[in-house]
């Protein structure tokens, strides 16, 4: 099953602020993608700002903004595979990179993001519930 940057990252833990350490409990191996099943509430706080009990598109951006910035360990504005080797298998770091030259830009890993949060919303009414 294809897992997306975002489930990865959630599985991961991946230290974006007010990230907590909940998302470890999603690296059981059974746990579904967490794309494709409602977000528990932890996992919703992370990216629900306003706290309406929603994730919206701009939330999710922001997050996965942040998001970049942390793996971007070395701050040279895009992500190598070696940054990105606890939360991107190779598999997915060459679906990420679209134009195959080894690194991934910001907004390649937007891209993604986007493509991650259309398949999370179901009901495509902008916001994740
Ligand atoms: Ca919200
Ligand atoms: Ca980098
Ligand atoms: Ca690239």
């Amino acid at each position: 099953m294809a897992r997306t940057i975002l489930s990865t990252l959630l599985a991961c833990g991946v230290a974006v602020s007010g990230f907590s350490a909940a998302a470890y409990a999603q690296t059981a191996p059974a746990a579904p993608p967490a794309a494709t099943a409602p977000m528990n509430t932890e996992e919703k706080s992370a990216f629900d700002k306003n706290g309406d009990g929603s994730v919206s598109k701009t939330e999710f951006g922001d997050f996965m903004s942040a998001a970049f910035g942390e793996l971007d360990t070395n701050k040279n504005g895009s992500l190598s595979p070696k940054e990105t080797k606890n939360v991107m298998s190779p598999e997915m770091f060459k679906k990420v990179d679209t134009n195959g030259d080894g690194k991934i830009s910001k907004p390649e890993f937007m891209n993604q993001a986007n493509a991650d949060f259309k398949a999370a919303d179901k009901n495509d009414n902008g916001s994740l519930q």
